[in-house]
């Protein structure tokens, strides 16, 4: 069969313009003096498109060919952002296409802002998810990611009076150019009904009688690997009702009732649900969870294994659990095993066992899935059957080990029976998986000793680690591109796929015309940031004010309630007169979080950041000195800008809690200094980039856990620290509320007799720390000389590394050569 050229028809400036050309006007149909903006965006991304299409396909035969076993990544979210500048960057065309652009008089930048990001996933984990892909395919490995294609993704947030109200995230209306969506693979997925056995010649089997069907679409997706010819492919379902469903009742005549079960169907994929650490049991939550985990083995066996032995399949295959939320997959494939094709339940197990392989990306008990019996039995009475049939034999393997030790068993059971009768998803996977990995060194050790320590005992050998890690070809080479070209003057090219090169800059600290080159680059890109945020929400931001940054999800457990009080602490101390304006560093703080919008206590403190934003901002005793920035709906878009133009990292979180972060590493590779707690991956950034380029402090997670088993009493903090008492009264006192002292009485009272995140504990010793980072940063080329340190000490942080790890350790999925 004839290929497409590998060259492809895009590989030089005119063939770029032609090309783009004939995007225009046979796939858009518009002539390029008629185009509209979201057109000419179009036609540049089918171009970009058209060139890896050679590739794609390429890639695809020689897998059918060669049968090497593939990574099938099984997420919920994958918190992709851009494709664009992506995808130029990965085939190399960025140069031809702003060339091309530019001689069809049209301004590329144009088109980038075009672009609606698709933000398919909440924050950490969906991130991690879209450079984990990224990073297989660059490292030449099979893979396939298997999600949802949500309709609405994660909300767009904006403000009204400082509250967070949340609008739908429409990112389809225009359409995406980067999707190929293929009506004739949908498979079918079924839902309720209920179980039966019966006699199959001698045998007797068990089937399920499902209640009704969805159909389940794919859109494929290219993942182009960075400048080395591979493209991967991120498979996303998305629902429609099946034919059976519509013929039934077009036969029945009744219209509305077609309506109402083809929007019921389509629900399903409709929209990505915002919690990102509280799961609420919701059923169609559950719903999707299934749907997108049946679709996707149904996929693998059909497209992929064929006709081959089902027994070689772990040959084949391994299936990764990007969390609890695809843990329906390990009854489902049992349930094809044995029901559909008929091998023997010991059998199947092996081969189930081999193919799954399970990330825990939390601590919080409270993350931790749990699906009531009830619902699932309801839903998915055949699976249930199947758990508890996995959960009998598990537990008589306990027994066999330990004896009748009931209470043992009581802990072990994957059925919980408190509140109520429940199946505990990530025990499950525990018990399924073929190796169990936390996110960090920490985690993970926390995970075998804390969370699933009996598990850790009976499994030996079952638990690992591997260090979560970002791309650097997004979050280094296309959101910095300053530094990018500084690297690559000073060591070469290179270190983008190979990031532990950064160690050769390290020498480099010690050059003063380097280090200026260097702060030269972070002085650009605040005020590249600067450009878009005036653009996007009219923020005017103070020129040489350090830029100390916390963007993430909110939550307690994050402490963005820690970094307030500092603000407040400062705001307090100049206002009241105690300390001079002119004797503090001048910091522009910048938040960026979404809270749940359900979680009322994280709701309330994002509008307490806003209110003590408008008073700091408006208050002349503090102008020039301090200021308090929020731009609203930060994404994937926006931490681009952000992260870059960073000098401080904020990455707070109370010890143990924080299962790794990825946000940190991101800063720690674009030159901020983080100032963290003992937590997740911090423990690594720190011991890499050495103490004397960290701002640690707080308590260590031991110390958490002594403090705890003390009893903890937070007002005692309250009143042995005047700072401290200073600036939770004033906030009492309504100076941020318009004299309304209600409004934020729910945060200061819940610090003040709760606080499970102990804020108000390490609250001294956050502000000695911020001490330490004012004077500091007062000697600007000591403290440039640890950015520069920072970001040739992080390389390990590259996924690269993160994915050599779980295949060496984990997955056995050797490159494609
Ligand atoms: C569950 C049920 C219903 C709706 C949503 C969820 C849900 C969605 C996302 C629960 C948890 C979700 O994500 C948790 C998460 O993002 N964890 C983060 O994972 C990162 C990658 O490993 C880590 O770096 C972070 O520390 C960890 O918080």
């Amino acid at each position: 069969l004839a290929l497409a050229p590998v060259t492809g028809p895009a590989s030089s400036v005119d063939g770029f313009v032609r090309q783009f050309l004939r995007n225009l006007n046979y796939e858009r149909g518009v002539p390029l003096s008629a185009s509209s903006v979201n057109d000419r965006y179009f036609a540049l991304a089918m171009t970009v498109r058209d060139y890896l299409m050679a590739r794609w396909l390429e890639d695809l035969r020689r897998q059918r060919e060669t049968k090497p076993k593939g990574v099938c990544y099984l997420s919920a979210e994958y918190l992709l952002g851009r494709q664009l500048d992506n995808n130029l960057l990965a085939s190399g065309l960025g140069e031809i296409a702003t060339e091309a652009m530019a001689q069809c008089g049209i301004d590329i930048d144009e088109m980038r802002a075009q672009e609606v990001e698709p933000g398919l996933g909440n924050g950490g984990l969906g991130r991690l998810a879209a450079c984990f892909i990224d990073s297989l395919a660059t490292m030449s490995v099979p893979n396939v990611g298997y999600g949802i294609r949500y309709e609405y993704g994660i909300f767009r947030q904006t403000f009204v009076d400082g509250q967070q109200v949340e609008q739908p995230d429409a990112w389809l209306t225009l359409g995406s150019p980067w999707e190929f969506p293929h009506p004739e693979g949908a498979r079918k997925v079924a839902f309720g009904g209920h179980t039966e056995t019966y006699d199959d010649g001698g045998v007797t089997r068990s089937r399920w009688v499902p209640g009704w069907h969805v159909q389940a679409v794919p859109y494929n997706y290219m993942v182009p690997g960075y400048l080395n010819g591979r493209v991967n492919t991120l498979r996303l379902w998305s629902a429609v009702a099946t034919d059976a469903f519509d013929l039934r009742i077009f036969n029945s005549g009744d219209y509305e009732e077609a309506v109402r079960a083809q929007t019921f169907a389509e629900n399903i994929s409709k929209v990505l649900y915002p919690e990102d650490s509280t799961p609420q049991g919701k059923e169609l939550r559950l719903q999707q969870q299934y749907f997108f985990v049946a679709a996707s083995i149904s996929d693998f066996l059909a497209t992929t294994l064929g006709d081959d032995d089902i027994a070689t399949l772990p040959d084949r295959v391994i299936f990764q659990l990007n969390d609890t939320h695809p843990v329906i997959a390990v009854p489902e494939l049992m349930r094809v095993l044995v029901d559909e094709r008929h091998l023997e339940w010991d059998a199947a197990w092996e081969i189930t066992k081999q193919c799954f392989a399970y990330t825990c990306h939390t601590l919080l008990p409270e993350a931790l899935e749990v699906w009531s019996v009830d619902l699932l039995g309801r839903l998915l009475p055949r699976h249930l059957e199947i758990i508890y049939r996995i959960n009998d034999d598990f537990l008589d393997e306990v027994r066999e080990r330990f004896g009748d030790d009931e209470m043992r068993i009581r802990n072990m059971s994957i059925i919980s029976e408190f509140p109520e009768r429940s199946v505990r998803m990530a025990y499950l996977a525990t018990v399924a998986g073929s190796k169990v990995n936390g996110v960090a060194e920490l985690h993970s050790q926390l995970l075998r000793d804390k969370v699933l320590p009996d598990f850790n005992e009976f499994f030996p050998g079952k638990f690992t680690n591997v260090t979560n890690g970002i791309t650097p070809r997004r979050f280094v080479r296309l959101a910095n591109p300053g530094l990018s070209e500084l690297i690559t003057e000073a060591i070469g090219t290179g270190w983008l796929t190979d990031l532990e090169r950064l160690r050769e800059l390290e020498s480099y600290a010690e050059n003063p015309d380097f280090r200026a080159a260097f702060g030269e680059v972070k002085a650009a890109n605040k005020r590249r940031l600067n450009e878009v945020l005036f653009e996007r929400d009219g923020f005017e931001v103070s020129d040489g004010h350090m830029l100390d940054v916390m963007v993430k999800r909110l939550h307690e457990y994050k402490r963005q309630m820690l970094k307030v009080l500092h603000i407040v602490t400062q705001y307090e101390s100049i206002t009241s007169g105690r300390v001079e304006a002119a004797d503090i560093q001048p910091r522009t703080f910048i938040f960026g979080a979404k809270a749940a919008p359900g979680y009322a206590m994280a709701k309330r403190i994002i509008h307490l950041v806003n209110a003590v934003g408008s008073v700091v901002n408006a208050d002349p005793r503090v102008e020039g000195r301090l200021k308090v920035l929020f731009p609203p709906n930060y994404n994937v878009t926006l931490a681009e800008r952000v992260i870059p133009a960073a000098d401080l990292s904020e990455q707070i979180s109370l010890a143990g809690k924080e299962a790794s972060g990825t946000g940190n590493m991101k800063f720690a590779l674009n030159g901020a200094l983080t100032i963290g707690t003992d937590d997740g991956a911090n423990v690594e950034i720190r011991e890499l980039v050495g103490d004397d380029n960290f701002f640690l402090f707080g308590m260590s997670e031991p110390q958490v856990e002594d403090l705890w088993a003390a009893g903890y009493k937070p007002a005692d903090f309250y009143q042995a620290d005047d700072n401290l008492r200073r600036a939770m009264d004033l906030i009492a006192s309504g100076a941020f509320s318009d004299g309304d002292k209600s409004v934020f009485e729910p945060i200061v009272s819940n610090l003040l007799y709760d606080d499970r995140f102990m804020v108000l504990a390490d609250y001294s010793s956050y502000i000695a720390a911020q001490a330490r980072v004012d004077a500091a940063y007062a000697d600007t080329d000591a403290w440039t000389r640890s950015a520069i340190l920072n970001v040739a000490r992080c390389g390990f942080f590259s996924s690269d590394r993160s994915m050599r790890d779980y295949i060496d350790r984990i997955w056995h999925t050797p490159p494609m050569l």
